[in-house]
């Protein structure tokens, strides 16, 4: 049969569209609105304070939920967002810089909406810079001999394995080895390139290029590159834009962001011990959730949905009696599978600075040392692990101040030594590096703990040899996994390390909270409806 544009037949249909529909949307709230909704909308509880449950807690409130609390196990909000007085001024202990500073970035676009930004990070040619990860800009270069060395030098090293780099990111699943490592595959690219290299360089080579793996363990959050696996390397994705940071401290951003919820939303030293789901618990006032999350403290709270957003290092230490019933097999192996690693911060002031005005980092180059993995004796040799010193400014604000990254297993060592030990190694290595055996100490000392902090256990996830981005998604996925639509929603998962594109940033925390979040209100499309109700 045809039925005609404006016929009696499509007037029909379009009626018989509608009512099918409405009846589908009236189902679907009649089933998809858990039964122990209670007045005020459905209860959230978030677990973690960090920007990811800040950014989940924000986009609830926007869209009309008003039964949110977010539990915090420290005393702090912000996590691994942490800005912290030091020398002259402020320093991070956590997240530096907004890496990929440009409008697709909702860090970025944020952060200039609250007008966190300076000057710099507001030109748009900035915004426009691809550095694709890289540093963009040139280090003053230092060898263990006391030597500087020519930035040509470096640099000509540099370029190629950087473009190693790159090779590297441009592997998928179907066409690479799983077994492979980012670390096998630019040893490979070593090996074949060093037979064209002049005899004489090979051993000063092998030494640069073991710097520039050393630091990109700082930038993974790895202890070798050889942990890293190769095959989802390039499904990280960087945003374009000069990488900058925020004068005011990132946590200048938290508060920001904090500020939007109601106070008392924050209840901090409330650590989580379990999130006990598919069960029937009662409130006060009779109403039974399907969720109650027990803390350290004695204290229970019900609810309807709970959103997680602790750092798998967190979920690692806890993965079989965090939830009760525990995670399913599928999340456990995927907790598993997926890396996380520590990456460190010394921070050093001096009285007067040693480099240039122009100087922006500090590479450190050991002599001698060699691709293969250095030996064990981490109280001899730890600080050999060390490879970069970013200079920290402005030097009006916050005075002479240097920031040394240092990552994996030595930097979980350097956590147990005191602040006088760290002190009086990094004087011994700089004077060294310098060739000035007169250099001053510095005047004070100031270094992360990552891998202790009870509640974070590490710096920040990759993907490792033996996982995939699809353990990054399982991650992701809420219980009950039951896919059924209707079924509602107990346990959700945020937190950088469940963004398959853009995990170990505060952008990827910050989208995997929204993300939660969006999941949330679909299943509540009367909230959203009562709320435009009332805006109009
Ligand atoms: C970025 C950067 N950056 C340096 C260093 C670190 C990180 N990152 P949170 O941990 O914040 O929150 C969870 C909360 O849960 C927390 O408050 C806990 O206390 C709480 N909690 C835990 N257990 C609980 C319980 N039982 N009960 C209640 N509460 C509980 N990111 O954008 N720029 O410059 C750096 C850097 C030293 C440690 C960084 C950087 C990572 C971010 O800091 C981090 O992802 C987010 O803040 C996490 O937020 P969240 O909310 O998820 O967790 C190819 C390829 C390469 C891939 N890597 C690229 C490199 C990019 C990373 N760059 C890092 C560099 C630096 C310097």
């Amino acid at each position: 049969m045809q039925i005609q544009r404006n016929g009696p037949g499509a007037r029909l249909l379009l009626i018989l569209v509608f009512f099918v529909l409405s009846f589908s949307q009236s189902l679907y709230l009649v089933c998809a609105q858990p039964e122990s909704m209670g007045p005020g909308g459905p209860v959230v509880l978030i677990v973690g304070s960090g920007i990811s449950g800040l950014a989940a807690a924000e986009k609830l409130h926007k869209h009309g939920f008003q039964n949110i609390k977010i539990l915090e196990a420290t005393g702090r909000t912000g996590g691994r967002i942490w800005t912290h007085s030091f020398a002259k001024g402020l320093v991070e202990l956590g997240a530096q810089w907004i890496h990929g500073p440009s409008p697709e970035n909702p860090v970025f676009q944020l952060s200039s909406q609250f007008g966190l930004l300076g000057p710099g990070a507001l030109l748009e040619e900035n915004q426009k810079i691809d550095v694709a990860g890289h540093p963009s800009s040139i280090p003053v270069v230092y060898s263990s001999s006391g030597k500087q060395i020519s930035p040509d030098v470096f640099m000509s090293i540099v370029d190629s394995y950087t473009s190693w780099l790159d090779k590297a990111r441009n592997f998928s699943n179907s066409d690479c080895d799983p077994d492979a490592s980012v670390g096998s595959f630019i040893q490979q690219e070593i090996v074949h390139s060093s037979q064209e290299w002049d005899k004489a360089l090979i051993g000063f080579n092998m030494a640069l290029l073991k710097g520039l793996l050393n630091r990109e363990c700082c930038v993974s959050g790895t202890h070798s590159m050889d942990h890293v696996a190769l095959c989802p390397f390039g499904e990280y994705t960087m945003f374009p834009g000069l990488d900058c940071t925020l004068p005011k401290g990132f946590e200048s951003l938290v508060d920001h962001i904090k500020a939007q919820l109601p106070n008392g939303s924050v209840l901090l030293n409330k650590e989580v011990k379990t999130v006990h789901w598919n069960g029937s618990f009662q409130d006060n006032d009779s109403h039974v959730y399907p969720v109650q999350v027990h803390c350290e403290d004695g204290s229970t709270f019900v609810a309807d949905h709970v959103i997680v957003t602790v750092p798998l290092g967190f979920l690692k230490k806890r993965t079989m009696d965090f939830l009760s019933p525990p995670l399913p097999q599928s999340k456990i192996q995927a907790i598993k599978n997926l890396g996380f690693g520590t990456n460190n911060k010394i921070l050093l002031e001096f009285e007067k600075p040693f480099w240039g005005p122009n100087c922006s980092f500090i590479q450190l180059v050991w002599e001698g040392d060699s691709l293969a993995e250095p030996k064990k004796d981490l109280k001899q040799n730890w600080m050999k692990k060390l490879p970069i010193f970013v200079v920290l400014g402005p030097p009006e604000q916050l005075g002479h101040v240097l920031c040394g990254f240092i990552a994996g297993e030595e930097s979980e060592f350097m956590e147990t030594l005191t602040d006088k030990e760290v002190l009086s190694t990094m004087t011994t290595l700089l004077r060294q590096f310098t060739g000035n055996p007169e250099l001053p100490p510095p005047v004070s000392i100031l270094r992360t703990k990552w891998y202790s902090q009870s509640y974070t256990g590490g710096s920040y996830s990759y993907v490792a040899v033996g996982s995939s981005g699809t353990d990054i998604e399982i991650l992701a996925e809420p219980l009950p996994t039951d896919k059924d639509a209707l079924t509602p929603l107990q346990v959700l998962f945020g937190g950088e390390a469940t963004e398959r594109n853009f995990y170990s940033t505060t952008h990827g925390a910050l989208m995997s909270g929204r993300r939660e979040a969006q999941r949330l209100i679909s299943r509540y499309p009367v909230l959203e409806a009562s709320l435009s109700k009332a805006k109009l």
